[in-house]
């Protein structure tokens, strides 16, 4: 059941959210379902109980391993999809950010949907994006952060790109970026989630 999935994130039982997993898909349950009821939902608790004092980083981390274990068996479901190169994604976390669980999904997504995607990890800074960005002729670039203190490099990043008169779209996202933020700091596009992300970079590049 999925509920075994969250359950088993919230427990940082990594082999068994592989084990679940792989059952639900055998037994023909939605991706997007064991994604969203499963594993996201879960990952929403953990910061919850983190916020609440009840789970410390190490739990935080562990949990994020299940999750990643739980998306590992998924990704061949995800990243298979559309073919053809609608356009180059350069992705990344900005610097000082560590958080790449919703920005692997993303990419996984984008890959999916037939995007060429160069996902450079994260505590990316502005000279690695783009470098990455140049060397792979990039139609957009995008940023992701999940914490308050390291927004702001996206804005940096953005800058850069304008003041250097460059042509790539940028496209941001991550669990404090609102769209009002994205408008705010010039971004072209902003996702809310991964299928969110897919539809701005189909939508910025005409795909
Ligand atoms: Co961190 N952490 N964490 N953490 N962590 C948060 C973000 C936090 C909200 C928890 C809390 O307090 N409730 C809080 C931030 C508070 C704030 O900024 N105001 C927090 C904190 C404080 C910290 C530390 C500072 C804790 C400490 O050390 N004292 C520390 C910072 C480390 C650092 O980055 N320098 C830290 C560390 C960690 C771990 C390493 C333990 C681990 C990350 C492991 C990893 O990613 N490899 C971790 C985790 C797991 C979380 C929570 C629990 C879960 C994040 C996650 O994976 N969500 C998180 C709480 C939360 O967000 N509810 C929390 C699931 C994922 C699918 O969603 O990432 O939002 P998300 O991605 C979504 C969308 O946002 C969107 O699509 C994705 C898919 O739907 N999206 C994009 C994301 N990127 C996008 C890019 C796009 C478009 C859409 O375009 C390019």
């Amino acid at each position: 059941m999925i509920q075994d999935i969250y359950n088993a994130v919230i427990e940082m039982e990594q082999e068994r959210v592989e084990e679940l997993v792989k059952q639900e898909i055998d037994a023909g349950a939605g991706i997007s379902k064991i994604l969203n009821e499963g594993l996201i939902a879960a990952m929403d608790e953990v910061g919850q109980r983190f916020a609440d004092g009840e789970f410390f980083v190490p739990e935080m981390l562990q949990a994020a391993h299940a999750m990643k274990a739980g998306l590992d068996v998924l990704r061949p479901y995800m990243s298979q999809g559309e073919s053809g190169n609608k356009g180059t994604i350069v992705i990344g976390t900005v610097k000082g950010d560590l958080h790449d669980i919703g920005k692997n999904l993303v990419a996984m997504m984008l890959e999916g949907a037939g995007f060429g995607v160069i996902d450079l990890g994260v505590d990316v800074d502005t000279d690695q994006f783009l470098a990455a960005a140049a060397e792979n002729k990039a139609d957009i670039v995008g940023m992701s952060a999940l914490l308050t203190t390291t927004m702001p490099g996206m804005e940096a990043l953005i800058k850069a790109i304008r003041e250097r008169g460059l042509a790539y779209k940028t496209m941001v996202g991550g669990a404090p970026v609102t769209p009002a933020y994205a408008r705010k700091i010039g971004a072209d596009g902003y996702g809310e989630d991964a299928p969110g992300a897919v539809e701005t970079a189909r939508r910025l590049l005409n795909a």
